[in-house]
């Protein structure tokens, strides 16, 4: 029904924020062991707790970029390659201090000085040439998944790999975007009252990135398939009897800013966290998806927003704690560019 999925929307927006805020200060640390964990419980507590005990929490790159996607899916009803360069630079120059990506800001002064001639050329400059692999497309495609909610997987590929291509050209960059997008829209289609099979979602999903991951350059399957490899070590690591240690989690799927070594990383968040983990103590699937990730540190924020995104997308927002969000910067806003953007998504 709309109501459901208007609910969808605001879960998956909302749960991106809390990744993005709750997770900036975790950011660069390493993995939270032993009295760390309580550390992080307790400040999960205290985020749930009433709003006046703690401070808000500020989002980063993450979502700013996030809400350029929505407002250009709003305001033309598709990716605008112009339009969305356009925003992407009108907002980082408003507001740079928000923790962007090293390189990335070079894509933004390019397309400034070049007055936006080629929005596509800026990025296919970067790291000489071969373009950024890094996690920053995959981090705010949520929208586009959303917005594409009556689209085939077909077209929410194609319109994830638009998104990503004003600042992320290496393949790598583009296919961890089609990929966390794939999954954001899995979720939002599944009934949350019916237990989620994750096996059945995890092959979903390599599926589609095998036949997105043709082996163009014969390079052996191995090297050519990057992306379903890691995700049958994602369906290898939830189909073991013990959970995996923390150390075989960093080692196989990692957790840096890399879209290869975080994008399978949040989906085995969201998935894992169907059921207890072991040292995150919350009967809330939710909260345990986020503050897994975050427990694990390195992009943690980044980890926790799309872990974040595809779990409120599959829930809706009433998973998310009221008073969680109302510690988080920008909510409101978060809020209302969620419902316009549902609407926006029933016009087409
Ligand atoms: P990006 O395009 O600048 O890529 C991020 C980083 O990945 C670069 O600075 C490089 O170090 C590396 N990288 C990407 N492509 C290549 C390549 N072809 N060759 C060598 N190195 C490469 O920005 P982005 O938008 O992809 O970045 C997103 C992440 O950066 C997010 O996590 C965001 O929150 C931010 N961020 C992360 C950290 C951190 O985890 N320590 C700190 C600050 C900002
Ligand atoms: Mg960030
Ligand atoms: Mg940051
Ligand atoms: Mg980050």
């Amino acid at each position: 029904t709309s109501a459901m999925f208007a609910s969808k929307f605001r879960g998956s927006m909302l749960g991106a924020l809390a990744g993005d805020c709750c997770g900036a200060p975790y950011e660069g640390h390493d993995v939270c062991v032993g009295g760390e964990r309580i550390i992080l419980k307790k400040y999960f507590d205290k985020l749930e707790g009433p709003y006046f005990k703690a401070p808000k929490k500020a989002y980063t790159d993450d979502t700013a970029m996030s809400m350029c996607l929505a407002k250009v899916l709003i305001r033309h009803g598709r990716i605008d390659d112009k339009e969305l360069a356009v925003e992407f630079v009108k907002e980082y120059f408003t507001d740079p201090r928000r923790g962007y990506g090293g390189a990335v800001i070079q894509v933004f002064n390019k397309l400034r000085k070049s007055k936006f001639a080629d929005p596509l050329q800026p990025a296919r400059e970067q790291f000489n040439g071969s373009g950024s692999f890094g996690n920053g497309g995959a981090m705010r495609v949520a929208p586009v998944a959303l917005f594409g909610h009556k689209k085939t997987s077909d077209e929410i590929i194609e319109m994830a790999k638009q998104s990503a291509l004003i600042t992320h050209y290496h393949k790598q960059g583009i296919d961890g975007t089609v990929l966390q997008a794939l999954a954001v829209h899995a979720a939002l289609l599944m009934d949350p009252e019916q237990q989620l099979n994750t096996k059945d979602f995890i092959s979903n999903l390599i599926e589609k990135m095998k036949a997105i991951e043709v082996d163009e350059e014969g390079l052996g399957l191995d090297d050519a398939q990057p992306f379903t490899k890691q995700l049958e070590a994602v369906a290898r690591f939830l189909s073991m009897n013990t959970e995996p240690s923390d150390d075989d989690v960093l080692n196989v799927l990692g957790n840096d800013v890399s879209a290869l070594y975080s994008v399978p990383t949040s989906i085995y968040c969201f998935l894992k966290a169907q059921k207890t983990i072991k040292g995150i103590d919350s009967d809330n699937p939710f909260r345990r998806a986020v503050e897994y990730a975050i427990s694990l540190g390195g992009d943690a924020d980044t980890i926790a927003s799309m872990a974040g995104a595809i779990s409120g997308a599959f829930y809706g927002e009433n998973v998310i704690s009221t008073n969680l969000v109302k510690h988080l910067e920008f909510h409101e806003e978060v809020t209302l560019l969620a419902n316009e953007l549902h609407e926006a998504s029933l016009k087409t």
